[in-house]
């Protein structure tokens, strides 16, 4: 398995729509498993393949840390509460830059799992929010995007004075990152 780098805020890919996935392959289950470690380097509970430079409409979660891992190909969402709750994001893509969203409470998500089975989860709280969060990154939208003009404007202001750290777009892991999650691995 190998860590990837991660594009930021400014890279087009973030901004692409997302191709459905029509054969899972074992290719796609080698990207599945980078994307794995990558988050997992990255202490992200969510990556979708847009932050990877990929455009293949595919996304994994983890926010158990390790207990239940979601893989989500092609995910719809089928249904979402009425009743919404607003809480603070992150995105690796936007690193150190936080906002409070709103959004459904709930959610059931359609998708086909890493052997391309189909299923449907119910989910609530932060699994909820992390859906939707990695569902709206397969379709070019950012969690700036959800705050008022004044919100997002602080939030960019903030990534203004961070961004000349990624030249390129990229977001590398140091060797230390690495490190500190196959230490975490081991035990
Ligand atoms: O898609 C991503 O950029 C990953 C993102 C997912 C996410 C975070 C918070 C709410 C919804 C979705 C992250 O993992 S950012 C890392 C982070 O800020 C975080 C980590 C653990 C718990 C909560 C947030
Ligand atoms: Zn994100």
């Amino acid at each position: 398995m190998s860590v990837l780098e991660i594009r930021v805020l400014g890279d087009p890919v973030l901004r692409q729509e997302t191709k459905p996935v029509q054969v899972v392959t074992d290719d796609l289950r080698k990207l599945v498993d980078d994307m794995f470690e990558t988050m997992h380097a990255a202490k992200g509970i969510g990556l979708a393949a847009p932050q990877v430079g990929r455009v293949e409409r595919v996304a994994v979660i983890d926010v158990e840390g390790g207990t239940q891992p979601l893989v989500l190909i092609n995910p719809e969402i089928v249904s979402a509460s009425a009743d919404t709750a607003k809480s603070e994001e992150g995105c690796l893509s936007i690193p150190d830059v936080f906002g409070d969203v709103e959004r459904p409470s709930g959610v059931v998500v359609r998708a086909l799992d890493r052997e391309g089975k189909p299923f449907e989860v119910e989910a609530t709280e932060l699994l909820a929010r992390c859906i939707q969060h990695e569902n709206d990154h397969l379709h070019g939208k950012l969690f700036i995007d959800h705050l008022s003009v004044l919100k997002r404007r602080a939030a960019l202001a903030r990534w203004s004075k961070q961004k000349d750290r990624y030249p390129g777009f990229i977001r590398r892991m140091t060797a230390e990152e690495v490190a500190e999650h196959h230490h975490a691995e081991d035990l």
